[in-house]
């Protein structure tokens, strides 16, 4: 059978994406992986106004009919996408039907799984409202023997003008993740779409574009919260067991990143963009460090680093073994805006985690990223400034990610918004653009500088509630972006790291041999801690995530 996966992300790291299609692949050789990628050189632009990179509405008639035309000639056609980018999806499927009205289109990955109401309605035959591994082998085992597929589990079907909605297969083991092949990434046959030009063959450019000389991995699924703006909320409502957290060994990570590195020489930095990370029990992180130190020996960054989960024991361990960067959600300041989204990490807790955090940096770490969300038409003047006034605080260096609030749709958040009769559509439209509002430029002088006291007081009072009508000072704002990713750069390229910098840069300061050279002589580490001694025989060691 031919088989054709796209991946309409704008970007090529989709993790979830590639892992699936390596099982696809596996299961069925005939198999191509597709994406669409703009590229990433033109989203600094973007991010210098405030946005977050192109919009997939800015794809033309003319693209969409390009990009369906690359995915013709296939048994099989299965998407994946997260909600900003169902409506391409969407016009491509339709696309695809009116010039080959027999492919087997399938749509999976995120959006299915947190609207699968939505995704269904596209000209599509099933969609994927789990995961796909396993239950893409059953779907692929009717097609190939011709029976009907329709009761295949994790899927939801057209059947007329009925929908048949599946139940759901248990979440993968960590034994079944163990068995998986590992992500694709650089296999032969992966194809990236070029506007003008149609699909071509993907070459270490495109990877350079994407992810600098950095991989991106997922070792663990799984979150022991739930935050109610997050598509947890949804993964949990479909299965409570989501909360666990889930991983393959750490012998298998290690391995995924050796045989990428083993294909892509120049690989010097990973990211790993696990949800709780740092939830994953010591023991475990210090076998996982023990490897990675002995065999690969470069350093990685930790992203979705939960405040509650920042503990010195696993930050020492880690950070021996080449942690150099994390990235942790704080969101806001407020503790009533932090109770409204469930987050049971209060300013306290922040700010300890903070003080943790900001220890390593700069002598081991890169400043630690902090996210937060703005925007929120429920905060008052006071919720706004309580934000503020927490990053005042926040013990120094950092830097931030700021980002205007954008309800995802079907998450509790979007319930409960609901509920207070907001309009979510003015919302969205806010989610790719960051107003140049004082608040917000607030935050850009802190992840600067930070003012003398008497100072900041004067910039605070020009602080509004976010519903309120408010001056934009977009020059500023394009001038403070400026400083503050020229900043963020300088960090990076202190330390030779180029997981943030896409591009040759990065390739050429590995050929080179500087990425090498800053890592023999000037990368500093901590001694290795003292091994914590072992639990005697009979004491219980379960928790599949520490306490929080
Ligand atoms: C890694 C990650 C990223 C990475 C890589 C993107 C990627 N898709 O991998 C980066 C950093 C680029 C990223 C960016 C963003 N992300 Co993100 N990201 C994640 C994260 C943490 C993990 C994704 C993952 O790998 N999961 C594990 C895999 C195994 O699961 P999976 O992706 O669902 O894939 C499985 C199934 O869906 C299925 N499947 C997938 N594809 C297909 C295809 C077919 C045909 C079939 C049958 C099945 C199938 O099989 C897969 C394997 O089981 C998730 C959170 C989460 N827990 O999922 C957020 C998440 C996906 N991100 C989210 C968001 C909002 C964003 C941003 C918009 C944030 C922002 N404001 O900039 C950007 C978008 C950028 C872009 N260009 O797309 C939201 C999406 C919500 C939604 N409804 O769309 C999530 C859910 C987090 C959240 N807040 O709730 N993200
Ligand atoms: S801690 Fe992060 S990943 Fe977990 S539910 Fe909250 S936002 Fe989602």
């Amino acid at each position: 059978m031919r088989i054709k996966l796209v991946s309409l992300e704008d970007g090529t790291t989709a993790c979830g994406f590639r892992k699936f299609a390596a099982y696809a692949t596996q299961l069925n050789p005939d198999t191509t992986a597709h994406f669409v990628s703009t590229n990433r050189w033109a989203s600094i632009g973007a991010a210098i106004r405030g946005t977050m990179g192109g919009k997939p509405d800015d794809i033309t008639e003319a693209q969409v009919d390009e990009i369906a035309r690359g995915l013709t000639g296939a048994d099989l056609v299965g998407y994946s996408s997260m909600t900003g980018y169902s409506e391409l999806t969407r016009r491509v499927a339709t696309r695809l039907r009116e010039l080959e009205p027999g492919t087997y289109q399938v749509w999976g990955g995120i959006h299915p799984i947190i609207h699968p109401q939505d995704a269904i309605t596209a000209p599509v035959d099933a969609i994927c409202t789990g995961e796909g591994e396993f239950a893409f082998e059953q779907l692929l085992g009717h097609l190939e023997a011709g029976t009907d597929p329709r009761a295949t589990r994790n899927f939801w079907f057209k059947d007329g003008d009925e929908v048949r909605r599946n139940g759901f297969l248990p979440l993968m083991s960590s034994e079944d993740m163990e068995r998986l092949p590992f992500s694709l990434y650089g296999a032969p046959g992966e194809q990236v779409y070029r506007p003008g030009q149609g699909f071509a063959d993907m070459g270490v450019d495109d990877y350079l574009d994407n992810d600098g000389l950095s991989y991106t991995a997922i070792w663990s699924i799984g979150c022991p919260f739930h935050c109610t703006y997050c598509g947890n909320t949804a993964f949990i409502a479909n299965d409570r067991t989501y909360k666990k957290i889930r991983h393959p060994s750490a012998r298998y990570i290690v391995d995924e990143i050796k045989a990428v590195r083993d294909r892509f020489g120049h690989l010097s930095q990973v990211s790993f963009l696990d949800d709780s990370f740092m939830a994953i029990p010591y023991r475990q992180l210090e076998e996982f460090a023990e490897l990675w130190r002995a065999e690969l020996d470069i350093p990685f960054a930790v992203y979705g680093v939960i405040p509650n989960y920042v503990k010195r024991d696993k930050f020492d361990v880690l950070t021996w073994a080449g942690m150099n960067r994390i990235r942790m959600g704080v969101q806001s300041g407020s503790r009533r805006i932090l109770d409204f989204y469930q987050r049971p990490s209060p300013p306290e807790k922040i700010l300890a985690a903070g003080e943790v955090a900001a220890s390593y940096a700069p002598r081991f770490h890169i400043p630690p990223t902090y996210d937060v969300i703005m925007d929120n038409p429920i905060e008052t003047r006071q919720d706004v400034v309580d934000t503020l006034q927490l990053f005042y605080d926040m013990p120094r260096p950092y830097t931030l990610l700021i980002y205007s609030l954008k309800v995802i749709p079907n998450t509790e958040l979007a319930r409960s918004m609901e509920e207070q009769g907001i309009d979510l559509e003015e919302i969205d439209s806010s989610y790719l653009w960051i107003p140049p509002r004082a608040a917000n430029l607030l935050l850009y002088v802190l992840a600067l500088w930070r003012p003398p006291r008497w100072l900041w007081q004067r910039l605070l009072a020009r602080v509004r509630a976010s519903h309120e009508p408010q001056p934009l000072y977009p020059r500023l704002g394009i001038a403070l972006r400026t400083l503050f990713l020229a900043k963020r750069a300088l960090l990076h390229l202190r330390v030779m790291d180029f997981s943030i910098i896409p591009g040759r840069s990065g390739w050429l300061a590995w050929r080179l041999g500087l990425v090498g050279l800053w890592r023999r002589r000037m990368w500093k580490r901590p001694p290795r801690p003292a091994p914590k001694p072992r639990p005697s025989r009979g004491e219980i060691t379960l928790p599949l995530a520490d306490a929080a």
